[in-house]
Parts: C-alpha cells; sequence; structure tokens
C-alpha cells in the first residue's frame, strides 16, 4: 500500500449539475473529519457542508465513505459530491490538498486499484476503453472486458499451461523413468489444444481491437470515378464537392462513420492522374501517402469505362483491396458482389444508392466484425503482440516436443509462453507456479 493520499476532480471540466472530489489514501477520516467537521459511517450518503480552513461554506453536498478494503482502490476512498462548477470545484480540492493529500497523476485511482488487487490488468485498460468508446459496440464490448470475459480466458489458458508444465517437470524430477506413452499422447493432445485455443483467442482479440480501433479505408481511383460521390453516400452527407469537372478534389478529406458500431475512418483522395496542375499533382501526392496508410483501400472505377479495371502500377500498398464498379445505373446493371482471382469487386451505383448495403456488409466482413461471438471483448495491440509471442512458444514447444530434442526445451518454451500471458492480465510470476507445484504435492512425497 502507499502511504500518498491522492485527490482529484473526477467529473470533466465544464459546468454540470454535480461534480465530484475523489480522494484516496490513509488521510481520508482525517480529511472527512476537518471538511465535514465530523466523521461518517462507510457506504452511506451523507448530507453535509464542506467547510474551508476557516470554517466557511464552500459547497453542500454528499460525502460517502469507503472503507478500505471495500473500495475502487482498495484504500480509504472519500467522494464529495458537491455542485458541477469549475471554481467551486477547486476550492474543494484545494482544501483537500491544504489538509495533506496531493493532485493525483491520470490514471492513479485505477492504478492503485490494479496494485491492490481489486482489478487485473486487462480490466483496468477496459475501464480506459469504455470511457473513450466512440460507438455503443465498442462500450459494449469494453464492459464485457471489464467484467473479466477476456482475463477470465487469458487465466484458462495459463491454467492449462501451468498444469501442463506441472507434468512435465515432474517427469523432469525423475530422468531415468521412462516417459510412458499414454503421458506422451497426452502432452502432444495438450499441445494442440493450446495452440489452437491461442488461435481462437487471437483472432476475437483481433476483432475486439478492430472494433476499438477502428478500420482506416480509403477511397481512391481514376478523377471522376465518383469516389467523393461514395464518401458522400457513406456518411450520409455532402462533405465533399461533387462535379461533373475531373480534378475537383485536390484535398484529403478525413471524415468518422460507423457502420453497426464499427468505427471507421474514411478518406476521400484526389484521383489518381498525370496532371500539369500544381495543385492537383500536390493532391496526388497526398493520396498516395494515404494510400500507405490504409487498412483496407476501396478502387473506385466508372462501370463506362473499360480501360480503368486495374489500379495504377506507381501505386504503392499493401493492405487489401475491394474494387468498386461504380455508375451501374447508366447500364441498368443490378448491384452484386463477386469474387474475383484479384479479390473482391463490388457493383453499385452512387447516384441512386444501389449496392451500398454489400459495400457495408462487405466492409464489416473485412474487419472480421460482421458475426461477434456473444462473449465478444475489446482488445489492444499489446495484447495480440503478447498473444502472439506466446503462440510462437507453443509452437517451438511443439517442435522441440515431436523433435524430442529434451523435455526441459519444451518446458522452457512453455514457461516463455506463460509469461506472455501472463502480460496480459499482469498476474502470473515464476513465484506463483513455484507455489502451486508445491501445493499440489501430497504431504510425505
Ligand atoms: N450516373 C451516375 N453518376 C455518378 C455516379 N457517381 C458519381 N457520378 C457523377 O460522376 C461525376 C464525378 O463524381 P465525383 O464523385 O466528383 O467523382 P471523383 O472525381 O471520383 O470524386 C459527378 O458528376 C457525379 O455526379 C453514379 O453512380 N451514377
Ligand atoms: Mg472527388
Amino acid at each position: 500500500m502507499t502511504s500518498e493520499t491522492i485527490a482529484a476532480i473526477a467529473t470533466p471540466p465544464g459546468h454540470g449539475g454535480v461534480g465530484i472530489v475523489r480522494v484516496s489514501g490513509t488521510q481520508v477520516p482525517a480529511i472527512i473529519e476537518a471538511v465535514i467537521g465530523h466523521s461518517i459511517a462507510p457506504r452511506t450518503a451523507n448530507f453535509a457542508v464542506f467547510h474551508d480552513a476557516d470554517g466557511h461554506f464552500i459547497d453542500e453536498g454528499i460525502a460517502i465513505f469507503f472503507q478500505a478494503p471495500k473500495s475502487f482502490t482498495g484504500e480509504d476512498v472519500l467522494e464529495l459530491q458537491g455542485h458541477g462548477g469549475s471554481v467551486v470545484l477547486d476550492l474543494v480540492l484545494q482544501r483537500c490538498l491544504a489538509l495533506g493529500a496531493r493532485i493525483a497523476h491520470s490514471g492513479e485511482f485505477t492504478q492503485r486499484a490494479y496494485l491492490n488487487g481489486k482489478l487485473d490488468l486487462t480490466q483496468a485498460e477496459a475501464i480506459a476503453d469504455l470511457i473513450e468508446s466512440t460507438t455503443a459496440l465498442s462500450a459494449r464490448l469494453a464492459g464485457k472486458s471489464l467484467q473479466g470475459v477476456f482475463s477470465r480466458r487469458i487465466d484458462t489458458l495459463i491454467e492449462q499451461l501451468t498444469q501442463l508444465r506441472m507434468l512435465l517437470e515432474a517427469t523432469l524430477d525423475f530422468p531415468d523413468e521412462d516417459v510412458d506413452f499414454t503421458i506422451e499422447q497426452f502432452v502432444a493432445n495438450q499441445l494442440h489444444q493450446l495452440i489452437a485455443a491461442t488461435q481462437q483467442i487471437m483472432q476475437e482479440a483481433h476483432q475486439g481491437q478492430r472494433i476499438r480501433e477502428g478500420l482506416t479505408v480509403v477511397i481512391a481511383g481514376l478523377p471522376n470515378a465518383g469516389k467523393s460521390s461514395i464518401l458522400n453516400v457513406l456518411s450520409d452527407s455532402d462533405a465533399a464537392i461533387v462535379t461533373p469537372v475531373p480534378g475537383t478534389t485536390r484535398d484529403v478529406l478525413k471524415l468518422h462513420i460507423q457502420i453497426d458500431g464499427l468505427p471507421i475512418q474514411i478518406i476521400d483522395t484526389a484521383g489518381i492522374r498525370d496532371t500539369d496542375d500544381l495543385i492537383e499533382r500536390e493532391g496526388v501526392r497526398r493520396a498516395q501517402n494515404q494510400l500507405q496508410k490504409a487498412d483496407l483501400v476501396l478502387w473506385i472505377y466508372d462501370a463506362n469505362e473499360s480501360t480503368a479495371l486495374k489500379p495504377s502500377e506507381k501505386l504503392l500498398f499493401d493492405c487489401p483491396l475491394i474494387k468498386i464498379k461504380n455508375k451501374i445505373d447508366l447500364l441498368g446493371l443490378k448491384p452484386q458482389l463477386i469474387e474475383t482471382p484479384d479479390g473482391v469487386e463490388i457493383a453499385l451505383s452512387a447516384m441512386t444508392g444501389a449496392g451500398f448495403d454489400l459495400l457495408r456488409n462487405h466492409l464489416k466482413t473485412c474487419a472480421g466484425v460482421s458475426i461477434l461471438p456473444e462473449g465478444a471483448f475489446i482488445a489492444r495491440r499489446r495484447h495480440l503482440d503478447a498473444l502472439r509471442r506466446g503462440l510462437q512458444s507453443l509452437d517451438m514447444a511443439l517442435i522441440h516436443f515431436t523433435e524430442q530434442s529434451g523435455i526441459e526445451f519444451v518446458a522452457e518454451e512453455l514457461f516463455q509462453a506463460q509469461q506472455s500471458f501472463g502480460e496480459i492480465t499482469g498476474k502470473v510470476t515464476s513465484d506463483d507456479l513455484l507455489g502451486r507445484i508445491f501445493s499440489s504435492f501430497c504431504i510425505g512425497k
């Protein structure tokens, strides 16, 4: 436990009906005495006057005392719920600081909650993700992670890994005894299962990460293909200027949209062509730049122009591409999605809106969020990275095991995998493992 008492205004800046100052640490009881003038029972709403050093009125409101360890941080916590004005809240805060608290660093309450075992790392991160959610879907998934859905998946994985390590370490202790065939089968099965389970979690974590960070989609193609028109339909706005004049769009235009809760940053660019126009040439250069940052490129071409089928060879990007055959209304064609050897192509019309349901669904499929399982959770790159490293170690463990390079190598890779997974929830240490090995021994063995 840290001895310093921390305080901060917990509600956002500005004016509001209610504003909250939160205090955490050992000095909380003394601060309550000084600010309110008397002690209060834990976990009850107490109407009180908040006093300054001279006993004068600062504000009145509700004071709640959460006694350690039954609080968010696990320490003594005080919430002073007063009126939501920045000056009055600051006066309450300054009073707490004068009484010995110091101003909290960002995230410090949650950090203390983690250090005191109130939440694991993934749950702590989920709090930030919940607060920062931009769509209802990402908020729902962050809620799942906060409730421990993701952590439990990782804990189960670590649990299986630990069991297997215990078994292997036990065989290491008796090198002279032959490892019997059924155990060998069992270990191989377990390794395969662990790998499959990790791959499954990785795939779901990837979905969670996509929903958290969204997709960057760049609209590119030749001039006049209808790129800006498509941006306008997707964003249900007239943000981009549309004219029959080729080379209308020169600036890069960025909009945030969502498709069924999947956040998408959609970027309209200048049509790619060689041009003498100085401004348009800069637009083309910027379009090329955007392509490098895309998760997905929509390559738009005009259904009437047979020449514009292939993206220009000068374009450099290595993300997936969806070809969009626009202006099908002019040819009387039906909207459709076809799988070609070069990838998916969607025929649609920005004029009539036909085919946009196909495009929207396909974008969701590309992001891997078209069918979300009940237990979907929010995830971050850090988690994916740890899962990837853990999977590599498991793969190595299997190789060592099949090639019979030595049980100690298998055990070492399993240890590495466990460390990687442990990083996700911030929980596992090797002491933990030792404790488990010894505690599972019978007395006298
Ligand atoms: N008939 C028809 N015209 C379209 C369609 N999409 C765009 N246009 C027209 O094509 C021209 C160029 O469109 P614009 O969106 O500015 O193309 P950009 O240069 O690729 O951004 C404009 O006159 C649009 O009205 C479509 O689906 N059908
Ligand atoms: Mg345009």
